[in-house]
């Protein structure tokens, strides 16, 4: 790393490690009382009462007609995919988590990777044509960072094309684009629930759709295909969600108020605290939407900022500010992909340039303000735009 980006000093800036995606608690005595609950009912898992409330919970708040809850959004995108019957090729933006792809590739179709429109990171429709082939069964679209992909574009493509699509809502729990909340899109939609997402159950996820005959479909292949005892009526899987999970779920649904200021606030806090940084762009919210401000995501131009994306991630990290490079280098630089297709990075320009340039910084109910100056503070200091506010004692999180 370049010295002349190091700040001096031998203690970090931050005594305990500033995370990415610490998750947001909720109501501590109303997830005991849950869990209270599940032990005197010796009810674990296999579609309990939690699980049960937990769905119909997101069914209103998202207002869409079924939730399948699940164990993860890995094994919820999985079993989407099979329910619909996706084969063959599938196109999927290349900047987007791993398991997007996975979960096509875990059954034998093919992800094929289309670049990003730079001003959203989404998925560019402009692009998606060029890559429909005799195979293509369908799209999924990313909502990354909880900005609805371009669904107008993306659906009208497929309706030209006969293609399936579906989106992976990972990230955009709680978002809106137009007049409807995401998770009203496509033939269904997944979230996650992972401990790092906005709303958390430890682990989980959910498939949510308005197609009554997918629901049960997927309800059905979430537990083994069973339709009945003793009668199987698909290959399924074993993706129930636990009521260890659901309670967690249910906590953090009674917080997502609460988590939205939170991040809202600190998503504020980093707008003030990166102003007129030169060659450090933070990615505009900028809505009426709504939205969920879960991702501080910044792009660092290097010829503007004279430190590398690298060289901030590094100066971040010795400061014990953990900050991510998500989703560098993008899936298609990841194996099995990379492999395959050797030459991808020529047609994802674009995904190759921004990817590079990411960087993901700590927000959420366990960051503060105070935190994000000093955050900012840092990099202020290692572009050699102000001098770091070091302060006298290690900012702590015991
Ligand atoms: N589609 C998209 C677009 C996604 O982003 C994801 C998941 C999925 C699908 C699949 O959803 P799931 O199957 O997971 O439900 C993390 C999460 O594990 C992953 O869920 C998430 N996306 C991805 C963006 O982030 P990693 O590999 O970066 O995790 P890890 O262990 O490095 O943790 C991230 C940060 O969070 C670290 O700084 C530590 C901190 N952390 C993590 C956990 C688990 C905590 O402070 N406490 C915790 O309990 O993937």
């Amino acid at each position: 790393m370049n010295s002349s980006v190091s700040l001096p000093g031998g203690e970090k800036a931050f005594k305990e490690p500033l995370h990415v995606g610490r998750p947001n608690l909720g109501d501590r005595e109303a997830m005991l009382r849950r869990v209270n609950g599940i032990f005197d009912r010796r009810w674990f898992t296999n579609d309990g009462p939690l699980v049960q409330e937990f769905e119909a919970r997101i069914q209103e708040l998202v207002g869409v007609k079924h939730c399948v809850a699940m164990c993860n959004a890995t094994i919820a995108l999985e079993i989407a995919i099979r329910a619909l019957d996706l084969r063959g090729e599938v196109i999927v933006p290349a900047y987007t988590f791993i398991a997007t792809a996975h979960a096509l590739q875990w059954q034998e179709i093919t992800p094929v990777f289309a670049d990003m429109d730079p001003a959203t990171h989404n998925m560019a429709p402009g692009m998606i044509e060029r890559l429909i082939t005799p195979r293509t069964t369908g799209i999924i679209g990313v909502h990354l960072w909880g900005r609805p992909c371009d669904t107008e574009a993306i659906e009208s493509i497929a309706q030209n094309h006969r293609l399936k699509v579906m989106y992976d809502a990972a990230h955009a729990f709680g978002c809106q684009h137009g007049q409807r909340m995401v998770g009203n899109f496509g033939s269904c939609e997944v979230f996650s629930f992972h401990a790092t997402k906005f709303i958390n159950s430890f682990e989980g996820g959910a498939a949510v759709t308005n197609d009554d005959a997918l629901a049960a479909k997927m309800r059905l292949m979430r537990n083994f295909g069973f339709a009945g005892y003793d009668r199987v009526i698909y290959p399924g899987t074993n993706g129930k969600m636990t009521e260890i999970c659901a309670a967690m779920g249910l906590t953090s649904l009674e917080a997502m108020e609460e988590i939205v200021k939170a991040n809202r606030r600190n998503y504020e806090a980093y707008r003030v605290g990166l102003k007129g940084l030169p060659g450090v762009l933070l990615k505009e919210y900028g809505s009426s939407e709504r939205r969920n401000y879960q991702y501080i995501v910044v792009e660092v131009n290097e010829t503007k900022a004279k430190v590398s994306r690298d060289e901030l991630v590094a100066v971040l990290q010795a400061e014990n500010v953990l900050a991510r490079k998500y989703f560098w280098p993008g899936c298609h630089r990841m194996e099995p992909y990379r492999s395959h297709y050797p030459q991808a990075g020529l047609l994802l320009a674009e995904t190759e340039r921004v990817a590079a340039r990411v960087i993901v910084l700590p927000t959420g109910t366990a960051v503060s303000p105070d935190d994000i100056a000093l955050v900012c503070s840092i990099i202020r200091r290692a572009l050699g735009a102000s001098r770091v506010k070091r302060p006298r004692t290690c900012r702590g999180k015991a």
